[in-house]
Formats: C-alpha cells, sequence, structure tokens
C-alpha cells in the first residue's frame, strides 16, 4: 500500500513532504485535507488537526519535519536528505527548522496568508503586515541564507538537502502572494530557488498549486455581498 500524505497542496509543510517523497522516488497519495476545519476522523491522526499527517502502512505521524526524518532513514536505499555525517545532519535540522519557524511565519502567515488566503475568504488583506514582512522582518533572514550558501550550490554539502527543501518550500509560497526574492541584493539565494524550482519534483508540484493561487485570487476580487 502506497504511502498516504493527509494535507493541503498549499501549505508549505504539506509540500515539503511531497518534495521529500518526489526526491526519494516514493510512491504515494494525496488525501485532501483542509487546516482549521479538518473533519473529526484527522483529530485521529493528528490531535493538534494541522496538517500534514501521513500513514504508511500502520504507521501514523505528525508534523513535517518528524514525517520527512522518518522516511528518510525508513526508506534509506534511496536517496538521503538528511545528510551523511552528524554535522550535516545537525546543520540540515537546524536550517530546516530556521524555515519553519523563522521562515513560515513571514513569507506564509504573512505575505501568502494576507494576500491570498484572507481576501479568498472575504477578510481584507493587511498589507502593512505584509511591507513589515518584505522590508523589516525578512531581510535580516535573507542576509542570513545568502552567507550560509556563500559560493555553493546547496546549504550543506554538496548535494540537496531538507535544508534546501524547506527553504524553497517557503519562498514559493512568498511567490503565490506575488513577491520573490530580489536577485540583486540576495543573487545566491534568488539562484537558489530558481535552481530547486527547476527540479522535476517541484515542477511536478508547481502548476497545480499556481492554477489553485489563482483561483483563490480570483475569488478574492469578487464584491462581497451587501447584507
Ligand atoms: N510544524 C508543523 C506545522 C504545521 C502547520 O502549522 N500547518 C498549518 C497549515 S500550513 C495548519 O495546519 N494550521 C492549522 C492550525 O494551526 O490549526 C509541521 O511542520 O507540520
Amino acid at each position: 500500500m502506497p504511502i498516504t500524505v493527509f494535507g493541503a497542496p498549499l501549505s508549505p509543510f504539506v509540500r515539503k513532504v511531497r518534495l521529500c517523497l518526489q526526491e526519494k522516488g516514493l510512491d504515494y497519495g494525496l488525501e485532501v485535507v483542509m487546516p482549521f476545519t479538518p473533519p473529526e476522523w484527522y483529530l485521529q491522526l493528528n490531535p493538534l488537526g494541522r496538517i500534514p499527517a501521513m500513514k504508511d502502512q500502520e504507521l501514523c505521524l505528525a508534523d513535517s519535519s518528524v514525517i520527512c526524518q522518518y522516511l528518510d532513514e525508513a526508506y534509506d536505499q534511496t536517496v538521503r536528505l538528511y545528510g551523511a555525517n552528524p554535522t550535516d545532519r545537525a546543520q540540515i535540522r537546524w536550517l530546516e527548522k530556521y524555515a519553519d519557524y523563522e521562515l513560515a511565519p513571514l513569507t506564509t502567515f504573512g505575505v501568502f496568508r494576507n494576500r491570498v488566503l484572507k481576501p479568498s475568504s472575504g477578510k481584507p488583506c493587511n498589507e502593512e503586515t505584509v511591507q513589515a514582512a518584505l522590508n523589516e522582518k525578512l531581510p535580516p533572514h535573507f542576509d542570513y541564507l545568502e552567507r550560509q550558501l556563500g559560493e555553493n550550490a546547496f546549504f550543506i554539502g554538496e548535494q540537496l538537502s531538507m535544508a534546501d527543501i524547506a527553504v524553497a518550500c517557503q519562498l514559493i509560497n512568498m511567490e503565490h502572494g506575488g513577491e520573490v526574492v530580489d536577485a540583486g541584493r540576495w543573487p545566491a539565494l534568488a539562484a537558489h530557488y530558481s535552481r530547486l524550482k527547476a527540479r522535476a519534483s517541484v515542477e511536478n508540484v508547481l502548476p497545480g498549486e499556481q492554477r489553485m493561487t489563482a483561483k483563490l485570487i480570483e475569488m478574492g476580487k469578487r464584491p462581497t455581498p451587501p447584507n
């Protein structure tokens, strides 16, 4: 039985798991579960109600990092995405955590949520929050990531890791929200993002996501019906 991922494609954390599976060449099915209003049965998989969750045979797991680390260890004959030694492994986990906990509040819950999700459900975009994220809060993070990359193609070691995937997943939500990394100011990070977007795994998920995002943006343009 193939692995099942539960969640919605526009979540960066669901995308992280899907890209991990695709880079590892593992077969999986996506069962759509929307966040914030998950069905009752989903709480059996993740009592917190957050997406993603994953089922592999009898095993149910929640949290994208926990899931990806499990996949890397359980399917160790496939390409490894958490490094080959303790130093690389620790640095990869650090950057993954950095993307999930420092970038996500700004790129996904700041830019994407305000520009795309809120208007689509009839709520106004808080452009002040978006501008503060773009102009004040994200630049120091981008400076840090630029330094971490240096001249390298990947954040850690000579090959793709979950650090690369996690950072790109956040930048994809930012781009869905209409913003990209300024290549003049952060050339290494912008080039890294372009490289990640050119991978088959990302090319496989992106068109569907772009269609969904365009639909949500259209929904957000509908006039709100009078009371
Ligand atoms: N650390 C978790 C974060 C998951 C998360 O926050 N997912 C969001 C969607 S992008 C969610 O389900 N939010 C609904 C909620 O917080 O109730 C992971 O990596 O899986």
